[in-house]
């Protein structure tokens, strides 16, 4: 009986990224009838969003299914629509565990124009990828004193001493040194940080990587939230239609046309107010972070604002580049660029104004070249890319041609066409992703994660549920840890309702 009445319920959802698709289509499909999804930009998908580009499908947002096997709950659903080629479905790609992804062959170049063989660097590099897998083993390790508090300070000094021992000429050393900047700058790039030195060395090793070889959708990520939109009923989502606060813990809120007394309100920018029994908030932890004060009313309590502001949320940008010809070998996956005049061990740029092109480390070649022609993908974090962001078209395209000039040392070679993602100037994300920033810990995740009224409360229980990316443990910065969060939160209010038919897995596609 009380099932039946959860049925009833009225469930609003702010945002329609993974996290709040998957929290509408489980509970949809455990025969929620109040279902409403309330979306602020005119798309579905958040920070999935592809682009056509020339007849091209490039990712704006993600990329990869990281860890496509059985327990990756996109894997599991993109193979269910149909979506991925039948190489990534194999046993075999669901069975490689190389972290996502075996090195990448490089093309190292330097700043002075020339091309750098992998001899000269792979020395540096073993250090650095050696260094880097330490720094994930002090999560799971009961450690009294750390070497140091973040991993940027942890690889550079470690990285000096071995790189110190080393008895090679001052040219070949500052080299190294210069290879273990450039894999910082990367590395800032996957953690989604403006420096390493903000990332937490005692929680590195939170992050769980899923065995699987990478993949991608030929046809677009996006594609899947075209399926997954697909199987809701129509009209549910309403785009266009920011939220500006979430009332709750209200007592005197009365729904139209219904004798109904609601717990919570959401007024959106529009002036509409949506009245809730539950509302599953999914929105970045860029939004919190920039709305924590405004979004809620009565405030988050203490601890989520605190665990809010510990842990970290930074920008993480791509630049695509179409050539006519390839400068790079046909074999190369990534090209490294190599600032000579970089002698101390840094990821972050002092000058924004004139250097910050220095921040970004290099490109991934984009394949198959059959489907995307001559193609790079640069990528840049930080400040340095919040800065880039802010460039006109014109100021871009000059100085990335520049740089390439310089590091190839053909003073013609011109990309015929420049694209860049903007993520810290989008105001319904502000940023990239999640990462663990210096001091915040597994704790701070599950405290972002719990709904509110607090445990403890006499009110209304389950009236603002926290679904996002942010949310997910060990998953955060994934869209498989958005959708497991979004899932979670709707588990969360069907399991408040039948208790005794909690489902381990729902959903038709799965
Ligand atoms: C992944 C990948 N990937 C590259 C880049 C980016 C991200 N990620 P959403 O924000 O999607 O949805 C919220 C919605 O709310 C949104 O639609 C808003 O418009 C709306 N909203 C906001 N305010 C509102 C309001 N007031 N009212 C109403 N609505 C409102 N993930 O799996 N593979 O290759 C990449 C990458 C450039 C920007 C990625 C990748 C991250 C995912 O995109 C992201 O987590 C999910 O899409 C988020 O979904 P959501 O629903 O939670 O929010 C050791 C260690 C290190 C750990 N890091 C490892 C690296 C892993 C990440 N890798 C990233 C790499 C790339 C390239």
């Amino acid at each position: 009986m009380a099932f039946l009445q959860g049925l009833d319920s009225h469930v609003v959802i702010v945002g329609c990224g993974m996290s709040g698709l998957g929290a509408a289509l489980r509970l949809v499909q455990h025969g929620f009838h109040n279902v409403r999804v309330v979306e602020a930009s005119d798309r579905a998908g958040g920070r999935i969003k592809t682009a056509l580009w020339g007849g091209k499908f490039l990712e704006i947002g993600a990329n990869w299914i990281h860890g496509p096997c059985q327990e990756n709950p996109v894997f599991r659903l993109a193979c269910n629509y149909g979506l991925l080629d039948e190489k990534s479905t194999t046993e075999e790609n669901q069975s490689i565990d190389v972290d996502g992804h075996p090195p990448f062959v490089p093309n190292w170049f330097s700043s002075s124009g020339r091309k750098v063989s992998v001899d000269l660097t792979k020395p540096a590099a073993m250090v650095y990828m050696s260094l880097l897998q330490e720094s994930q083993g002090f999560f799971a390790q009961d450690h009294e004193h750390l070497p140091a508090r973040s991993v940027g300070e942890f690889i550079k000094s470690k990285a000096l001493e071995a790189l110190g021992e080393e008895q090679v000429d001052k040219g070949t050393k500052e080299l190294r040194l210069a290879v273990v900047n450039t894999l910082l700058k990367a590395e800032c790039c996957v953690s989604g940080t403006h420096t390493m030195d903000d990332v937490c060395l005692k929680s590195f090793g939170m992050y769980k990587t899923l065995p699987g070889l990478d993949c991608t959708f030929p046809g677009g990520y996006e594609g899947l939230i075209r399926c997954m939109i697909q199987d809701l009923p129509k009209d549910i989502v309403s785009y266009n239609k920011p939220v500006k606060c979430i009332h709750w813990n209200c007592t005197d809120q009365k729904a139209k046309n219904s004798g109904k007394t609601f717990p919570v309100l959401v007024e959106c920018d529009d002036g509409e107010t949506i009245p809730a029994d539950h509302v599953i908030l999914t929105v970045s932890l860029g939004v919190l972070k920039r709305k924590q004060k405004t979004l809620l009313s009565p405030e988050m309590p203490p601890q989520k604002v605190e665990s809010i502001q510990n842990l970290g949320f930074g920008t993480n940008n791509k630049i695509f580049l179409e050539f006519e010809e390839p400068f790079w070998e046909p074999d190369c996956e990534i090209i490294f660029f190599l600032w000579e005049d970089e002698t101390e061990l840094s990821d972050v740029v002092s000058d924004l104004e004139r250097f910050w092109m220095k921040k970004l480390f290099g490109f991934t070649v984009m394949s198959p070249a059959e489907r995307y022609g001559h193609m790079l993908c640069g990528w840049i974090a930080g400040c340095e890319s919040e800065y880039m962001e802010a460039l006109s078209q014109m100021e871009l395209e000059s100085a990335v041609t520049q740089l390439i000039r310089r590091f190839t040392g053909n003073p013609t070679i011109t990309p015929k066409r420049v694209l860049r993602s903007q993520w810290y100037h989008d105001p319904y994300t502000y940023g990239s992703y999640t990462y663990v920033a210096k001091g915040c810990c597994g704790q701070d995740i599950e405290n972002l994660a719990e709904p509110l009224p607090l445990k403890g409360s006499q009110s209304k229980p389950l009236q603002v549920l926290f679904g996002g990316e942010a949310t997910s443990q060990p998953f955060f910065s994934t869209v498989h840890g958005a959708l497991l969060a979004g899932w979670r939160e709707a588990e969360r209010i069907i399991s408040h309702y039948a208790p005794l038919t909690f489902p381990e897995t729902g959903g038709s596609k799965l």
